[in-house]
């Protein structure tokens, strides 16, 4: 008797169609070079999808069922180097081809640094992130371009007034006198004031195009455990999922999900960022 083979197909939840009828396009950017404390995130784009698989594509919380929605693809993993430059050359390039055959990209990151490089494949958006950290340092440990300067890089091409950060909870004296001028609501304020704060962001967005980045230390270390740089104090995994079914309505025109160090998890945070990007699923098709 031939033996019986589980096999787990790339993809993401099992949802994935044809490219050319999709309008939300994975892909995930293994990006794992400038972590300062734990590597190992290059393993997350197929843990994430993983944990997508063992996930209902049924959303009991928007009564959708996506699996009849249809209009996701998933292009499996950017091929990186060892150099960091030609690396983002290459994210960008990628992002780009989506964007331009009309799709929305939707990256597993990967590392934060990844998002300085899908940014400049898009023009003026709005940039959204979610993250315990500010992400503001001019350079750290001698570098300019890493996970924990990704912000400052961003608003080297993006004006500040265009930055939106929400659930920030911790951050050095150069970065609260340097980001003063950029609105962030804490993790206090989220869980406080949430549904006003969503109110802010919508009055101050509109529709202008969106750009969602997703750093899993939003959540409380007891909800992803494993992320780069754990920052205790954080959201629930159900108030990121309120938050971000708030966010419905918004011209979102990309995301990226990324910090998950799958070497360090049992299984919780690739879960949570998969059902994180359910709900965003939920939100966009
Ligand atoms: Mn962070």
């Amino acid at each position: 008797m031939a033996p019986t083979f589980v096999s787990v197909k790339p993809g993401f939840g099992g949802l994935e169609g044809s490219y050319e009828e999709a309008r939300v396009v994975f892909l995930g950017i293994p990006l794992d070079s400038t972590s300062s404390y734990r590597s190992g995130s290059r393993f997350a784009p197929s843990r994430i999808r993983e944990a997508s698989l063992n996930l209902e594509t049924h959303l009991m919380s928007l009564g959708v069922e996506l699996a009849e929605r249809g209009g996701i693809a998933d292009l499996g993993d950017l091929l990186l180097s060892s150099d960091l430059a030609e690396d983002g050359r290459r994210i960008e390039e990628a992002v780009r081809g989506i964007l331009e055959d009309g799709k929305l990209p939707a990256l597993l990151g990967g590392e934060h640094t990844l998002t300085l490089f899908s940014l400049a494949a898009f023009g003026d958006v709005y940039l959204l992130q979610l993250d315990a950290h500010r992400d503001l340092r001019e350079e750290y440990l001698g570098s300019r371009i890493n996970h924990a300067t990704v912000m400052r890089r961003v608003l080297d091409r993006v004006g500040p007034e265009r930055l939106i950060q929400l659930g920030v909870r911790s951050c050095s004296s150069e970065e609260a006198e340097f980001g003063k001028g950029i609105r962030f609501y804490t993790t206090e304020q989220l869980l406080e004031e949430g549904e006003s704060v969503l109110r802010e962001v919508r009055r101050e967005v509109g529709s202008s195009p969106v750009y969602l980045t997703l750093d899993l230390d939003v959540l409380d270390p007891a909800f992803a455990p494993a992320v780069s740089t754990p920052e205790p104090g954080g959201l629930s995994t159900l108030d990121l999922l309120r938050i971000l079914r708030g966010l419905r309505g918004l011209n979102l025109k990309g995301f990226d999900v990324v910090e998950v160090v799958p070497p360090f998890d049992t299984g919780i945070t690739a879960f949570a960022a998969a059902r994180a990007i359910y709900e965003l699923l939920g939100i966009l098709l």
